[in-house]
């Protein structure tokens, strides 16, 4: 069975699961290397509008494999470039909703702050541990997750390892919302549904647009919201939603 599994749940949406359920989602080389290339297919499929990343209901994902990363040496995490495998998830064109129930810890956390949108069950922690195995934060934990929360809460999380209940990641701002667990992968899909109806050219230049912007001053964000709200007015769909509007009917997008 692969370590990735791939359905198609709704129609424009794309359903990831981890699938290494014996280790808690543990990410090993093999996973993430089928992990960036499904998420490299589906960017490149023009039937998926959005994709959604869910492990089972213990665990989203537990870190990195610890059992294998114990065996390499520096060098070999430099060959291995793996950054580049982490990109084809950060540089994802299409939205992400992360849906997790039990533990995402580590890398596991990381992995969920690539994506956009965060629904996490009531019982979910959240929790970068890797000072308690000897290690650090090594995808983007110190720097996404600092960006999201602020330099105190991120240095409480980082510093001590101890993880937050999905609540307190809720008032943190790390998620965006806290369901019951039986209801994260549903609420997760609904969302999903919702967004894949968008026209898709909005939905790839908002989320551009709010990626770089976080990395950009106002004005430069300001700017970059400007130019790609001047360009969706050469879209069809941006006349089709504001025509379906004017004649009250709804709006039949096709991402063109
Ligand atoms: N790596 C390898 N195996 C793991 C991992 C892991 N991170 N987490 C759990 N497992 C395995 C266990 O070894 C166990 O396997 P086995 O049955 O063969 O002994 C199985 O999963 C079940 O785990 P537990 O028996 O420990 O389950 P519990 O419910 O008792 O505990 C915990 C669950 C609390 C999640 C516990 O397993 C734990 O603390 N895991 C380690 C969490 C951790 O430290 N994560 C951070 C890892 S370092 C990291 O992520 C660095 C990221 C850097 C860059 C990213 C590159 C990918």
């Amino acid at each position: 069975m692969s370590e990735v599994l791939l359905e198609r749940p709704i129609e424009g949406v794309a359903l990831l699961r981890l699938n290494r359920p014996e280790q808690l989602n543990a990410l090993n080389a093999a996973l993430r290397k089928l992990l960036a290339e499904r998420f490299a297919e589906l960017a490149a499929d023009e039937t998926v509008r959005v994709i959604v990343l869910t492990g089972n209901e213990k665990a989203f994902a537990a870190g990195a494999d610890l059992k294998e990363m114990v065996k390499l040496s520096s060098v070999d995490h430099l060959l291995r470039r793996s950054h580049t495998l982490w990109r084809s998830i950060s540089q994802c064109p299409k939205p992400i909703v992360a849906a997790i129930n039990g533990y995402a810890f580590g890398g596991g956390m990381e992995l969920a702050m690539h994506c956009d949108i965060i629904i996490a069950g009531e019982s979910a922690q959240l929790g970068q541990p890797e000072l308690r195995v000897g290690l650090m934060p090594g995808a983007g934990g110190t720097q996404r997750l600092t960006r999201a929360v602020g330099k105190f809460k991120a240095m409480k999380m980082v510093l001590t390892g101890k993880p937050v209940s999905a609540s307190e990641a809720y008032e943190m701002g790390l998620v965006s919302d806290v369901v019951p667990d039986a209801e994260v992968l549903p609420a997760a899909l609904k969302l999903a549904e919702t967004i894949a109806g968008m026209p898709p050219i909005s939905v790839a230049l908002t989320k551009e647009a709010v990626l770089a912007g976080q990395d950009a001053s106002l004005e430069t964000g300001l700017l970059l919201e400007r130019r790609a709200f001047e360009v969706l007015f050469a879209t069809e769909d941006s006349k089709e939603g504001m025509q379906a509007f004017i004649e009250k009917r709804k709006p039949r997008y096709r991402g063109r």
